[in-house]
Formats: structure tokens, C-alpha cells, sequence
């Protein structure tokens, strides 16, 4: 049976500036951008009215900076008395974008909201049975809280279904800032049944089950750092403690890379041809939303003479975008970038005497010679079990057929970083 509903939300960045970009898009690009963070906090009160959540928590950096727009503070203010007038209660705690101490026009809050304050406080989220399910939030006083937040927290009644509502980079989360820092284990130790996280823009279940620890990323991606599906998790409560997490996609907006290997092309047009084709693949794959592209070209090969030449790269945006800017919805690729190489003559540069020679036949012998292979194998267990170096290195020690892909990757690292202008 299910206990409780809730949606859990957190780093809105409501009126993001999206920097640099609004000046370079065309203006209905720039357009949707530049209401795109309110259409995503938007979508989300719908997937809260449409669902019959119970309630909405939002984990933090609703605003994108201290200083917050009036324009953006009414949005949210708007969004949680929509939410009111539904019967759903909503739960804001404040992060590091965001603080309590930030500029803040003095508005009314529909009385249906709970703002937690600067300490651990516990919120019923349903006032007339209050033994059903708390929230235990607080916010960020100031900017930069370096302390260990959940060491605050204290011993919590685990009679009701207990949620935990934190902006906090746990584990040392890389690419993020170390705001509020503490473990998985603290989370963990605390008596929460979930733990509804903000701060890291990229959605992670941290754990499933008992309890369950979860960042839901940003609902509105806002840079080619930021791509792929964005949005937020309806969770379901059951009696037993546990949770039902399904993900909803709610950005109006999606930015996605791609990368194009010239190898596979020998002409201007077949390159062309292949960017349109991976821009409709794109469209298709976005659910009726706009997309905003960032493509790589890679690899060697005849066209990486045509890429160098000037101003070819904006051009080739140009040909993209004139087709697909104007239609409903866009696609508009923001940049492209030439990481390509010349081609690469393999059979007169491993008879040669240098440097390069000399690792393409190592790496001929590693694939021939059953010896120096297994000695090479040998040595990987110590490189993927070293403490420092195991975390560059996803998964288990490779298998044969693994470490010959690793051959061919290395091989070509090192022809691209040794043979630069292919001469
Ligand atoms: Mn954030």
C-alpha cells in the first residue's frame, strides 16, 4: 500500500543566464532558453497535479544565484500556490546558490509550503495525521557550508516515513563543489527511509533500498555539459518502508553531443549527409522537445584537410542550422568542433626507425605474440586493484578479448599524440 506521494526536485536554477549562448543563438532558440528553467519547474508542478502527489520536495538551488531575480522568486511563489490550491503540500530547503542569506524580496508563501531554515527541523506532511510521514530539512545560512550537515541531524522518530531533505555533495561527488560534505555511510546511518538530495546535476540513485539516496539531477539541462533526458523523481512510499522511484523527464529543452568519425567519410557530402541524418536522429530521440547540439568531429582521414581550412567549421553549423533551426521543434547545433587528424599511412610508419615505429610494432607483438601478451596481462589485476588507480578504471580486470580492444585504443593514442601532423 502506498503511504505517501511525493515528487522529488532539486536544483531548479530558475532564470539560469545560459551565458554567452543567448547573444550567438537565433532568437527562437534564444527564446526558449530563456524561459526554459520556468517551463521545467513548471512541467514539474503538472507531474505533481497530474500524479496527485501528496507533496513536492525541492532539494535546493531553486534560484541560480544569491542574488535571485524578483521575475524568478514570483515564478516559485506562483508554482507552490498552484500547488496549494491542488491540496499538495511542498518542502524547499535552500543550497549553495541559494542561501538564506542572499537577496530575497519579501513574499507571501501559500501557508501549504514549509521552508526549512538554517537548522535540522521536522515537518509533519500531513497536518492532520502528523504520525504519517515527517521531513527533516535544513538550508545553507551562507554560500559556503563546509561543514558535515547530517552530523546535525541527531537521533529522529522512525515510527513515521522519514525523509531526509539536503543540498550536500556526498562522497566527494567530483565536478561539483564540495559544499556540505559527508559520506554515503552518514546517510546511510541516519533513520531515514529516503534521503532527498540535491546539488550533483546529474540524476544517481546513491542506494535503492533502506534507505533510499537519491540526487534527481536538474530538471532543465542548461550547457553541452549538461545533456540527455533531465527531470524528476515520483516516488511512491509503501508501508513497508521501502519506495517505488519512477523517473519523469520534464525539460523543454534538450542538449545532446555527438561525434562523427571522418574515417567513415570520404566526401564533403558524405559528411554532410551523415550530420543531417544524426541531427533528425537526435529530434527523434528528444520526445517533441527542441535540442540544442554540440557535435565532435573525430578520427582520420582526406577530410581532416577540408576542416582545416578558415572559418569551415562555422560553416558547416550554417549548412546544419539553415536546415533545421526554423522548423517546430528545432534543432540547432551550437558548435562544432574539429578534433580530426590527417590520415595515417600504418604500413610506411612501422618500417621506419623512430619512436612511433617502434610502438606500432610493440603493439604488433602484443596482438601476435602470446608471450609479451600475457606478461602485459599479467600486470593489469595490480593496475585495476591499486587504490589510486582503480578509480580511472571502470569495471573488471579486462578479458582477452577486452585487452585486445585495449591494444587498438592504445595504439592509436599514441599514433595521435606522436604523429600530430602526420608527418
Ligand atoms: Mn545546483
Amino acid at each position: 500500500m502506498t503511504r505517501l506521494r511525493f515528487v522529488h526536485a532539486a536544483d531548479l536554477h530558475l532564470d539560469s543566464p545560459f551565458k554567452g549562448l543567448r547573444v550567438a543563438a537565433p532568437e527562437q532558440v534564444a527564446d526558449t532558453l530563456y524561459n526554459a528553467t520556468f517551463k521545467a519547474y513548471e512541467n514539474i508542478v503538472d507531474l505533481c497535479i497530474g500524479e496527485r502527489a501528496d507533496a513536492l520536495l525541492v532539494a535546493g538551488d531553486i534560484y541560480d544565484g544569491a542574488d535571485r531575480s524578483l521575475r524568478a522568486q514570483r515564478r516559485f511563489v506562483e508554482g507552490l500556490e498552484r500547488l496549494h490550491a491542488a491540496g499538495i503540500r511542498s518542502f524547499v530547503c535552500h543550497g549553495n546558490h541559494d542561501p538564506l542569506d542572499g537577496w530575497e524580496a519579501r513574499l507571501a508563501y501559500p501557508p501549504g509550503c514549509h521552508r526549512f531554515g538554517a537548522e535540522f527541523e521536522s515537518a509533519p506532511v500531513f497536518r492532520d495525521d502528523p504520525g504519517r510521514a515527517v521531513v527533516h530539512g535544513v538550508s545553507y545560512p551562507h554560500r559556503d557550508v563546509t561543514e558535515n550537515l547530517v552530523s546535525r541531524l541527531g537521533r529522529v522518530d522512525t515510527a513515521p516515513f522519514s525523509i531526509g531533505l539536503l543540498h550536500a555533495n556526498v562522497d566527494n561527488h567530483p565536478g561539483h563543489d564540495p559544499y556540505a560534505p559527508c559520506s554515503l555511510h552518514d546517510l546511510l546511518e541516519a533513520d531515514m527511509n529516503y534521503w532527498a538530495l540535491g546539488h550533483v546535476h546529474t540524476r544517481q540513485v546513491l542506494h535503492k533500498q533502506g534507505p533510499s539516496v537519491v540526487y534527481p539531477g536538474n530538471p532543465q539541462g542548461r550547457s553541452p555539459n549538461e545533456t540527455g533526458a533531465r527531470g524528476a523523481y515520483l516516488v511512491n512510499a509503501l508501508d513497508d518502508g521501502n519506495v517505488d522511484l519512477e523517473f519523469r523527464a520534464v525539460d523543454c529543452v534538450r542538449w545532446e553531443r555527438f561525434a562523427v568519425d571522418i574515417g567513415a567519410h570520404e566526401t564533403e557530402q558524405a559528411l554532410l549527409d551523415a550530420l543531417h541524418k544524426s541531427m533528425e536522429e537526435l529530434l527523434d530521440g528528444a520526445g517533441g522537445r527542441p535540442v540544442i547540439a554540440r557535435i565532435s568531429l573525430e578520427g582520420r582521414g582526406e577530410l581532416n584537410r577540408f576542416l582545416g581550412r578558415a572559418d569551415t567549421l562555422d560553416h558547416l553549423a550554417e549548412q546544419i542550422n539553415e536546415a533545421w533551426t526554423d522548423r517546430t521543434p528545432f534543432a540547432w547545433c551550437e558548435r562544432i568542433e574539429n578534433r580530426t587528424a590527417p590520415t595515417f599511412d600504418r604500413g610506411a610508419r612501422v618500417a621506419g626507425s623512430d619512436f612511433l615505429a617502434e610502438v606500432l610494432r610493440t603493439a604488433d607483438r602484443a596482438r601476435s605474440d602470446p608471450e609479451l601478451r600475457e606478461r602485459l596481462r599479467a600486470g593489469m589485476p595490480g593496475l585495476y586493484e591499486h587504490h589510486r588507480f582503480r578509480r580511472y578504471l571502470s569495471g573488471a580486470v579486462p578479458n582477452e578479448e577486452e585487452f585486445a580492444a585495449l591494444v587498438r585504443e592504445a595504439e592509436m593514442m599514441a599514433v595521435n599524440l606522436l604523429a600530430e601532423d602526420g608527418e
